[in-house]
């Protein structure tokens, strides 16, 4: 039975990452860490209160648990992050670096999550590379581009297992939106079930990339069950399953809600931050290397989160 620890399982990826690698390997296996950790991950497997950021506690846990796979998701997302770039730069990159030491110490294979936003205005946006300008404007993004030069530097300089994907958008309904620029695309399902209406805090011609959750959490397992001997990259592949606008996402929604009306109104941070990251990237290396293929388009992805908030809403 592998030993795997998953930091930030509280959060949006995590919350849904645990219960998979659970199924997969064995509620023992798979040790979920958070700030705080929710009752429904306690119930179903081990769970320990974990800081990023103490040095101490991060090597506590990992003398303790001795994992032999980390996924590393603790961080703050761009729009939270740009309202405290100080503690954005701490959590995101002081606590990845603890956690790349103790990988380092006890061999341990590590998944590091980033990001489109690694990418900035300077960059081609439509498509946008896997080899391109890495400019970013917000904090966020500068964190992710520093935190991949770092991961591919403790692989070149220690031989660390390190990887990570590229996401986009990430769409889901079990859990809620965690402070980013693209929660217009799980706020929009939300409110149309609730309410029959939903108001943009970007332009509704905003194209960006997004993915369903399951195959987000799908392509973080994939990655690091890949062959490493096929991966001409590590940190870190771009990934995506489809591109959206607010406005394409309320046609979606139209086919199955016909009255649903879309509003708008600005919010210029989370516009600006949006103007500045792809709006359509490519994949292909992540294909090509380890063979990622998204199951879910706009529409399969419209009937999931609907079917989802509605479940959700009635229990
Ligand atoms: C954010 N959901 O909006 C995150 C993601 C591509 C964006 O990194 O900050």
């Amino acid at each position: 039975m592998p030993r795997i620890l998953v930091t930030g399982a509280a959060g949006q990826i995590g919350s849904e990452l645990v219960p998979k690698l659970r199924e997969l390997h064995g509620d023992a296996a798979v040790l979920a860490t958070d700030l705080t950790v929710p009752a429904t991950i306690e119930s179903q497997g081990p769970v320990a209160t974990l800081d990023c950021t103490d040095p101490r506690a991060v090597r506590e846990v990992f003398q303790a648990f001795r994992p032999q796979r980390v996924y590393h998701l603790a961080a703050l997302l761009s729009a939270v992050g740009e309202r405290d770039p100080q503690r954005a730069w701490t959590v995101n990159l002081d606590g990845l670096r603890m956690v790349l030491e103790a990988c380092r110490e006890h061999s341990s294979s590590l998944f590091t999550p980033s990001s489109i936003a690694a990418f900035g205005p300077d960059a081609p946006r439509d498509p946008t590379p896997q080899d391109t300008l890495q400019r970013p404007t917000s904090i966020y993004g500068v964190t992710k581009v520093a935190g991949e030069l770092l991961c591919d530097y403790y692989h070149a300089r220690y031989g660390v297992d390190t990887r990570g994907v590229r996401y986009p958008g990430v769409v889901s309904f079990a859990h809620p939106p965690g402070g980013g620029t693209t929660d217009f695309a799980v706020e929009i399902y939300v409110d149309a079930v609730r309410h029959g209406h939903y108001t943009s805090f970007v332009r509704a011609d905003t194209q960006l990339d997004m993915m369903y959750m399951d195959d987000a959490v799908r392509a973080a397992i994939e990655l690091m069950d890949a062959d490493p001997a096929r991966l001409r990259h590590r940190n870190a592949f771009n990934v995506t399953a489809m591109q959206v606008t607010p406005e394409s996402l309320a046609r979606s929604i139209r086919r199955r809600l016909p009255e649903f009306r879309l509003e708008v109104e600005v919010d210029p941070m989370r516009q600006a931050i949006a103007d500045s990251w792809p709006r359509r990237l490519d994949d292909s290396a992540a294909r090509e290397e380890w063979g990622w293929q998204p199951r879910y388009d706009l529409d399969s992805m419209t009937d999931r989160m609907l079917e989802g908030i509605r479940t959700r809403t009635t229990e």
